[in-house]
């Protein structure tokens, strides 16, 4: 570090030459990531409240205010008002937490049954809490063979997790039979709604068809949904949702010299500005803003799977705004997607995998289809 301190001109030379390598949404061509910019306001307000600190709540009741009024919204649209939790870091951290309630509720049981499908946090989240991750076969359609979890489900299982918006593929497991399977036992049914959250409720009241995935399926126990992904908040902000209260006892560490005098969260300090981000959007955009967000991202995605049909490629029909294609040399493909200046990702099976985010314009998809259209006779 320096002594005496850089001279405000220099500081700002060494950040303006980071920003200008970094990628840009605006610019349209970031067709592989599940961030997006956040809505204007979000920005304007995540400054606004940057030291406000929910670890130590007592200071700023006026913000825990603003984290409780979200997590009743968003556990209002997935089913349960009621519903209580936290604005965490992101959809990691909120996996993790969702185990760690189960796996303190459920004492010695030891285990956790997976989609195949699962994101990587869920794997983390295992390995960090000592629960051995079981993983259960996907159906040819990418969800969950439910037969397959009923076989690896057994007396050593805490939780089981189903995916609604997996990351590569966006399929929907089938919650409702997971929801069944649980109710027999007492395991914790934990929905990884990360992505999903934010897009299933807005299409079906759009007209597209999703089975039932959230608190209306009584063995649902806890929801994690990211404001951060579909839900247009800045990068920091994940949502963990529990249907029961009492469970967030299971994890509660004291913190008796701080204003709150016990906490069930990982995180100590933790940023305010997430929360009143997340909420100003929530509240500024409405039921019918998100329906239009997640509208306008899946007439996309439909766009670029017609296109894709036409160009003569083998596609999958999307179930949300993630459409993944399997070229000949996907790997060349990608490569040449790449050096046209188009940042798309590829799945463990090797295919291509585009995710519709909102930044992504009618005209960034026309151009993308035309470039693969070279980049496919080149190839
Ligand atoms: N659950 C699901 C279903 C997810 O897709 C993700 C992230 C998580 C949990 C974890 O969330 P956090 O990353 O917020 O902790 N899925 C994205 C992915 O791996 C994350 C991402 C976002 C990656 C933007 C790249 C990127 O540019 O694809």
């Amino acid at each position: 570090m320096e002594r005496a301190g850089l001279p405000w001109r220099e500081v700002s030379r060494i950040l303006a030459k980071a920003l200008e390598t970094d990628s840009k949404y605006r610019e349209g061509r970031i067709l592989g990531s599940m961030c997006t910019s956040p809505h204007p306001r979000a920005k304007e307000v995540h400054s606004l409240f940057l030291e406000s600190n929910l670890g130590d709540s007592g200071l700023f009741p006026g913000t825990r205010a603003l984290e409780k009024e979200v997590i009743r919204l968003l556990g209002t649209l997935l089913g349960e008002p009621r519903a209580k939790g936290y604005v965490v870091s992101g959809g990691t951290e909120a996996n993790i937490t969702a185990f760690w309630a189960a796996r303190n509720r459920a004492r010695a049981r030891r285990e956790v049954v997976v989609p195949d499908t699962a994101h990587f946090s869920i794997e983390k989240a295992a390995d960090l809490l000592g629960l051995r991750l079981v993983r259960a076969r996907s159906n040819p359609d990418h969800t969950v063979d439910v037969g397959d979890v009923r076989r690896r489900t057994g007396k050593r299982t805490v939780a089981i997790v189903g995916v609604a918006g997996s990351t590569e593929y966006g399929t929907v497991d089938d919650i409702e039979a997971l929801s069944e399977l649980v109710l027999e036992k007492d395991i914790h049914l934990h929905v990884d709604a990360a992505f999903g959250g934010f897009v299933i409720p807005f299409l079906r009241s759009a007209g597209y068809e999703f089975g039932r995935f959230d608190f209306s399926l009584p063995g649902v126990a806890s929801i994690t949904i990211d404001p951060h992904k579909m839900g247009l908040a800045p990068v920091g902000s994940g949502c963990i949702l529990f249907r029961d209260r009492e469970i967030l006892r299971y994890i509660e560490t004291p913190s008796p010299y701080l204003t709150q005098r016990r906490q069930s969260t990982i995180t100590g300090t933790r940023s305010g500005a997430s929360a009143a981000a997340t909420l100003a959007v929530l509240k500024h955009l409405g039921k019918e803003g998100y329906e239009k967000v997640a509208r306008g991202c899946m007439e996309n995605a439909l766009g670029l799977y017609r296109g894709l049909r036409g160009l003569g490629l083998a596609v999958l029909e999307p179930t949300m705004n993630i459409v993944v294609f399997a070229p000949p040399r996907p790997g060349a493909v990608a490569r040449g997607l790449e050096a046209r200046g188009w940042r798309v990702s590829r799945t463990k099976k090797g295919e291509i995998r585009l995710v519709v985010m909102p930044h992504v314009r009618k005209r960034d998809v026309r151009s993308f289809l035309q470039d693969l259209e070279e980049v496919l006779r080149d190839v």
